[in-house]
């Protein structure tokens, strides 16, 4: 992957000259190319003292923005007195300063919905992008850290032929996407780059990153099931599930192809578990085929869990909080529904399998569960398809009573590594992506 010129800034927020120095060599000693100066921070400021004292013996070339209020900045005073403050910052050898309407246009969205703009920024020619020196010292909402620039995005690595991948959702900042296919990506030599899209309207946000540049995505809540819609074709298992979570462009004719590797992921994790260890080879016949399949839930990872294991020959049951939803996706599968409140009474056969793919137990109500320890007897297999926390209340009192237990972690790693196939038409890494998930889990 080609290097770019884009300059790593690191914004000092300190309200006292010491520590700004003490920042200064810190930012240097994190790889930055310059640090930006914040005078309007210091409190008791002192310009040609307090200049004289932060630009001789600069570690990094500096940046000095001396931000008003009207701009989001701490400055209340007159402009012309800010503006001589900046002439005198350059008399003194300021490489740089931020002067609000001067070109270069350094062009940052802020919040969580301008990442984009400031990880993609080397793609697009950018000046400038801000790394802070960890989370909390932003200078303005939105800002990532140099550790996250460098190392889950490689931005060093970004070029204009840089491709881009990405996780759609609202909410997305949860997301482990970005580390696992981020790693994945250098582990091949891939010139790609993954990154999170927060995104309210998905045919809208499709329409306008239309480049062929914007190759592939993941889909999360709550979007999956729009994405049937949005795409210009939908692989037949993810159409009968109506729910898809990854979307591809295809290189010959830039079409948007839809799959649903959640379904895969989950399923192959429970027979695995069911085998009695992860990446079993003796895979002959399912053994899941025959025995009864209890899915609590009936959104995107219901369905893909209750047609998964459909296929795989099991009888299934759909317990879900909106009775309707539960009886819509029953009929579906050819299965049976039942209320949330049926489960604690619902045993008609020993050794079933139980699936949650509700958000309960979900960080950070990690003290709720879908089913009673009681009623958990009932079954000699239990996955949760919640991976945070990595071993949900649900699991850990399934194991308790003795079923053996299979994570949401097992399923997330399995349909990133169908994704990643689908994204690049080369084997997943395996062993790279499940030591990325468990570095940072
Ligand atoms: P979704 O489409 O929004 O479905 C959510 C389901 O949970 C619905 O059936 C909903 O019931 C039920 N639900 C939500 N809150 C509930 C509550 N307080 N009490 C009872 N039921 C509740 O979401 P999804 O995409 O299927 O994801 C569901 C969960 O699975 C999330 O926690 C997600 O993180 C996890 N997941 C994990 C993976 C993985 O790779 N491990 C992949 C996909 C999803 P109603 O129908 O009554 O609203
Ligand atoms: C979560 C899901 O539900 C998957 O289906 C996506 C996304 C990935 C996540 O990264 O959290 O493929």
């Amino acid at each position: 992957m080609g290097e770019n010129t884009t300059l790593l800034c690191v914004p000092l927020i300190s309200h006292n000259v010491e520590d700004m120095l003490v920042q200064m060599n810190r930012a240097k000693a994190s790889g930055a190319d310059l640090v930006e100066i914040r005078l309007d921070h210091l409190e008791a400021f002192r310009p040609s003292e307090d200049l004289q004292r932060l630009l001789s013996d600069r570690p990094l070339p500096a940046l000095v923005t001396y931000r008003p209020k009207w701009e989001g900045g701490e400055y209340e005073g007159d402009d012309h007195t800010r503006l001589d403050v900046l002439r005198l910052a350059m008399e003194m050898g300021a490489d740089y300063i931020d002067v609000e309407l001067q070109v270069p246009i350094i062009g940052l969205v802020m919040r969580e919905r301008g990442w984009i703009s400031r990880i993609l920024c080397p793609k697009f020619g950018g000046y400038l992008t801000f790394g802070t020196l960890e989370a909390g010292k932003e200078s303005a909402p939105g800002q990532l850290t140099m550790k996250e620039l460098l190392n889950v995005y490689n931005i060093r690595q970004i070029g204009r032929d840089t491709k881009v991948y990405g996780i759609i959702g609202n909410p997305v900042g949860h997301s482990k996407g970005p580390i696992l296919h981020n790693e994945a990506f250098t582990s091949v030599g891939l010139n790609a780059v993954y990154v999170p899209f927060l995104v309210d309207n998905l045919r809208e946000f499709l329409h306008v990153y239309s480049s062929p540049d914007f190759s592939g995505f993941s889909c999360t809540i709550p979007h999956k099931e729009a994405a049937v819609e949005c795409c210009d074709e939908v692989d037949p298992v993810a159409k009968s599930i109506g729910a898809v979570n990854t979307i591809v462009r295809r290189k010959s004719d830039g079409k948007l192809v839809g799959y649903n590797t959640d379904y895969q992921g989950a399923i192959s994790a429970i027979e695995d578990g069911m085998r009695g260890s992860y990446g079993a080879t003796d895979k002959i016949g399912s053994p899941l085929a025959g025995k009864l399949f209890v899915v609590i839930g009936a959104g995107g990872a219901g369905k893909a869990l209750a047609f998964g294991a459909k296929g795989k020959g099991a009888r299934i049951v759909i317990a879900n909080r909106s009775y309707d939803r539960a009886k819509a996706l029953a009929s579906l599968v050819g299965g049976e529904a039942i209320s949330l409140g049926d489960l604690e009474s619902f045993h008609p056969d020993e050794g079933m399998i139980l699936a949650n793919s509700t958000s309960i137990g979900m960080h950070p109500n990690i003290d709720e569960t879908p089913i009673s320890k009681q009623a958990l007897k009932s079954y000699s297999v239990v996955f949760d398809a919640v991976y945070t926390p990595k071993v949900t209340r649900l699991l850990t009192e399934a194991e308790e009573v003795g079923a053996t237990v299979v994570s949401g972690l097992e399923m997330f790693i399995r349909q990133a590594m169908g994704q990643f196939e689908l994204f690049t038409g080369l084997r997943a890494p395996e062993k790279v992506m499940r030591e990325a998930v468990m570095r940072n889990i």
